[in-house]
């Protein structure tokens, strides 16, 4: 890994194309062979500079003849050859060592099965290439391994070849009639059980479905499966792009630094994101799953079809997978139910990213480690900035662009920008403002003015935009921040609820100030703006109670009624944190809690959306509008309005909870186990024992999982007989033990969660090396504000070494785990220091990567 930074403004054409690849691997578990021939065009007069990293170089050819030492040289990150001619042929041999490998890029070994994973910037520890997205060639793959050990021997394409080869060893050979870059390539080999199925495209081609997990895991691989058909179906029918190939595989791993990697043909999968049935997996899981695979199953078009020219460019391919892996879920479920927990997610993170040292825009002008661009800012808001473009051009219009960006850059690997053109050429539109929104870093805010003339019946709209520079764009000399073109959906209603009759109903907001006026509006009106949540920002609007209300009752846009309730209760949460920090008796306003409680009534309310209504800010949005965080004030806030509530409408909660535990479906579920929060974090006199009953009778994960949960916020004689008894059942099962990491990481009411954590370590089934383990512990807990900034600072030190010891092995989850560290500017005096002191050890450790240096320099400055 180099440690030099990289800047998008230095992008220039790759100097050699190659063509075709032909890959040989000899797989041993430390001595793997890999023989490639790589038919190369020369397009320029610089010489040869490949990509490789860890492999030891055997033998190198140049059209058939061996080059000597002195005709290339090799650096620890490349080879170079000084001299080519215009086309030719390099036959590359190397050496590498999978087992020795617990990085989990490259090729590896995971519980024994060859794994590969070359996005971004991995396909250099496999072989030596040209090891960049815009370098694009057609793939063969041949195979050969132990046949007993790894009967399985899979790439991507299409299997054109299988035999014996007699010495206790076989051979496969695939081929990928398509071209694309190396970080498509994939390789698995082992011994797995698989679930197959057919999927009949419209034009009528039969496709072949595979689903590789551990023997005897198959069928809970029924769930992703059913996932994969519906993707496929669904992708035909919203944009018309069917699969390519004839045969399309997911293989669950156990050992995967991020949730799954779309290689052509060959997807890998965290195991997380495939194994599931009603025993194991929760709701949520069940919801992810369909998701993740319809996103990998979408980039088959938006990321390999159609690829980024080069990694500052990669929410090209991911914010429009997101995208529309966000509408596929939202049309297999419900859009508001969607829309809403998608917007939750990207205010938590997204936002959050955006108010810390680490705010870049959704195309970064620079980085030092490209892993480290896997962002909610590239992800997330970059699926805000593709649907406010489907929201600009209408969804016919937006379907128009998507179709001629496919027919125009099929096969190509293109940029940002060519895709904005694309959504412009279809739709005869200017987007160069619009597209500030890939430049400039940082969460606009709206704020809302009104002005209403009862006399002239006139109504005033006057809206300001801002958006403070962010760290890095003060750095830069020169840089002006511009207003961002915003697309506000609204609505006005009258205060009786009716929906007044507005022509247009989409604000263009594209200058700091504008004026809206509308006449005819009988009586004052109440403002719903930004409805669907159109784009991603902060609205700062004065509203009195009786207005929020209404909306909460009456507006025709469900997303909204559920906003302006969220905005009642953070405006409460933020109150009553003041009157904590300021030692005075935290008593919640009785008109939210009334609030709270005709939300709670209202027969109308969808039970999951009325689990959303309830639900109280996370800790990750409240720290935002904080200078100095404090976390035990974030947590008395939340607990007042909670026992408030809980203690106003007693009857109502618990008769419903019994109502939607005997209804059983997923939103009642939801509803259901949102209550038993509350009433856990109220400490009702029933909770003790609703919490064993629910733990010992469920049959279902989603609420054994609830109350495991809240037995671990309350005291319990239960507690630890049901820690122990989920360990007992689960610890030999990788994906749910992680379930139970996770629980005793979030407990916010325990004594001495830090104690539990180290305890978690010590446990047999804990593997200190594995990414999900380390995710849902380490990372889990360093999400845990109560327990993970406890004055003693003794946190900060165990997760310094963490980040210490996995650097060395595994730089990728390393650098995910020093985020923990992300709110040190935000951190009281005493702490700040400690976890600096913490930040610079790390930074002096040795050789620690470039992964890593990145993420914690940023927030120690
Ligand atoms: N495109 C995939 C990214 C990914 C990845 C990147 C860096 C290191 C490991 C990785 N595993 C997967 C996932 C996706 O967005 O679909
Ligand atoms: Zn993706």
């Amino acid at each position: 890994m180099k440690n030099t930074r990289q800047y998008l403004k230095d992008y220039k054409k790759p100097e050699f194309n190659i063509d075709q690849c032909h890959l040989y691997f000899d797989l041993h578990e430390t001595t793997t062979r890999v023989h490639s021939t790589l038919y190369f065009i020369k397009t320029s007069d610089a010489p040869l500079v490949l990509n490789g990293e860890k492999i030891q170089l055997k033998k190198i050819l140049m059209n058939g003849i061996e080059l000597k030492p002195t005709e290339y040289q090799i650096t620890e990150t490349d080879l170079t050859i000084l001299k080519t001619p215009d086309k030719f042929t390099l036959n590359i041999d190397v050496e590498i060592n999978p087992e020795a490998n617990k990085s989990c890029e490259g090729l590896y070994l995971s519980q024994g099965i060859y794994c590969t994973q070359c996005e971004a910037e991995s396909f250099r520890k496999i072989t030596y290439f040209l090891d960049r997205p815009d370098v694009m060639a057609t793939y063969t793959v041949e195979i050969e391994a132990d046949e007993k050990k790894f009967p399985l021997l899979l790439s991507n394409g299409d299997c054109v070849e299988k035999k014996s080869l007699g010495n206790g060893r076989h051979f496969a050979k695939w081929s990928d009639p398509f071209k694309k870059p190396s970080y498509l390539f994939a390789l698995v080999a082992g011994d797995m059980g698989v679930l197959t199925d057919h999927y009949k495209t419209s034009s009528g081609k039969n496709v072949k479905l595979e689903v590789f997990a551990p023997h005897g895991k198959q069928d809970r691989s029924l769930h992703a499966m059913k996932s994969l058909k519906e993707a496929m179906k669904w992708d035909e029918d919203t944009y018309g792009l069917e699969y390519d190939l004839n045969q399309y595989m997911i293989v669950s791993i156990d050992d995967f630094n991020m949730g799954a990697m779309e290689n052509k043909g060959l997807n890998v999968f965290n195991s997380k994101l495939v194994l599931a049935d009603e025993k194991s997996a929760t709701d949520n899981d069940f919801h992810q799953i369909q998701s993740v695979v319809g996103h990998e199953y979408f980039h088959n078009w938006s990321g390999n079809r159609v690829t980024c020219r080069n990694w500052f460019e990669l929410s090209l391919k991911e914010g429009l997978t997101v995208f529309r892996d966000q509408e596929f879920s939202g049309d297999m479920t419900s859009r508001v139910v969607q829309r809403i927990r998608d917007v939750d997610m990207l205010r938590a993170r997204q936002f959050s990213e955006d108010s810390s040292p680490n705010a870049h825009p959704v195309r970064p002008e620079s980085c030092l480690a490209v892993d480290n661009f896997y962002t909610a800012t590239i992800y997330e808001k970059g699926a805000e900035v593709i649907r406010m473009m489907q929201t600009i051009v209408g969804h016919e219009g937006f379907k128009k662009g998507m179709a001629l960006y496919f027919k125009r850059h099929d096969g190509q690997a293109v940029t940002i920008d060519n895709y904005a053109a694309a959504i412009s050429d279809a739709n005869t539109i200017d987007l160069t403002q619009f597209k500030l929104w890939y430049s400039q870093a940082g969460t606009p805010t709206v704020t809302v003015t009104e002005n209403y003339d009862a006399h002239t019946h006139t109504y005033k709209l006057n809206l300001k935009q801002s958006c403070p520079m962010t760290q890095s764009e003060l750095e830069i000399v020169g840089f002006i921040k511009k207003p961002f073109y915003i697309p506000l959906k609204f609505g006005l209603i009258y205060s009786d609820g009716t929906a007044i009759d507005i022509k247009n109903n989409l604000l263009a907001f594209n200058q700091t100030e504008q004026v809206w006026t509308f006449e005819n509006i009988k009586t004052k009106p109440i403002l719903s703006l930004n409805r669907h949540f159109s784009a991603p920002i902060k609205v700062v609007h004065d509203m009195d109670y009786d207005s929020i209300l209404n909306l909460i009752k009456f507006d025709s846009d469900q997303f909204n009624r559920r906003e302006y309730g969220m905005k009642m209760v953070l405006d409460e949460t933020r109150r009553l944190i003041q009157c904590h920090k300021d030692k005075i008796d935290l008593k919640p306003n009785d008109d939210v809690i009334s609030a709270l409680g005709y939300i709670l009534n209202d027969t109308k309310i969808d039970p999951y959306v009325k689990s959303l209504m309830l639900s109280l800010p996370p800790n990750r949005i409240l720290a935002q509008e904080e200078a100095v965080l404090n976390p035990q004030a974030f947590t008395a806030a939340k607990g007042a309005i909670i026992k408030a509530f809980t203690q106003k409408f007693n009857d109502s909660v618990l008769a419903l909870y019994y109502k939607h535990h005997q209804l059983n479906s997923i939103g009642d579920r939801a509803l259901k186990n949102h209550l038993l929060d509350f009433m856990s974090v109220a400490n009702t006199e029933s909770v003790s024992s609703l919490l064993k009953k629910q733990y010992v009778e469920s049959k279902n994960m989603t609420d054994i999982l609830c109350a495991l949960d809240n037995l671990c916020n309350i005291k319990s004689d239960f507690t630890d007989i049901a820690i122990e008894d989920f360990y007992t059942k689960w610890s030999s099962d990788s994906v749910v033990f992680n379930k139970w990491l996770q629980v005793m990481a979030s407990s916010v009411h325990h004594y001495d969660t830090y104690a539990r954590v180290l305890k978690c370590t010590e446990r047999t089934a804990f593997d200190k090396n594995n990414p999900n383990n380390l995710y849902s512990l380490h990372r889990v807990f360093s999400e845990n504000f109560l327990h993970f900034h406890a004055t003693s600072g003794l946190p900060y030190q165990w997760l310094a070494n963490e980040i210490i010891r996995v650097d060395q092995f595994n730089p990728q989850v390393a650098a995910r785990l020093a985020n923990g560290f992300s709110l040190t500017n935000k951190l009281p005096l005493d702490l700040n220091q400690k976890s600096k002191t913490e930040i610079e050890r790390i930074l002096t450790a040795k050789s620690l990567s470039g992964n890593t240096k990145e993420i914690l320099e940023k927030y120690i400055h």
